[in-house]
């Protein structure tokens, strides 16, 4: 037996209602997605707890004082990859927060762990570690 003309009329509705629905959900999903902000707005790292490094050296200061505590940011604004380690070369056992840091590509930049120890704290680049423009010491009080 065919099936009667308005059954396959309402057939096609629902699948009308049901495609138009699960479209209406979709752009209310991108909606969603779209109108939700995209990243925090970033917070320009704090010059007193940040190293710079541009052309092959240190940009800021290559002897930083911060407090107890704190986390220092080393940013790679250079063309090259650098990697940024504590004390001695090679073993960076003298200040263990410092391999939070390491491998930073151009653009990258990454921060030690909370510096909780009162001390000094004595860097290099690890691919560098004989260039003195690179070196640098974090003095933590
Ligand atoms: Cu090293």
């Amino acid at each position: 037996m065919r099936p009667a003309w308005h059954q396959c009329v309402r057939l096609v509705s629902v699948c009308s209602v049901v495609v138009c629905f699960s479209g209406t959900l979709a752009m209310l999903l991108a909606g969603c997605t779209e109108t939700a902000p995209s990243s925090a707005p970033s917070v320009p790292p704090d010059p007193a707890t940040t190293v710079t490094i541009e052309r092959g050296s240190v940009a800021t200061p290559r002897t930083l004082v911060v407090p107890l505590g704190s986390q220092v940011t080393f940013v790679n604004n250079d063309r090259i990859v650098h990697e940024m380690f504590s004390d001695p070369h090679p073993e960076h056992d003298s200040c263990p927060e410092f391999d939070a840091v390491g491998r930073l590509t151009p653009g990258e930049s990454r921060q030690t762990t909370n510096l909780v120890l009162a001390r000094t704290c004595n860097f290099h680049d690890h691919i560098n570690p004989d260039i003195a423009t690179l070196n640098g010491s974090i003095r933590i009080q």
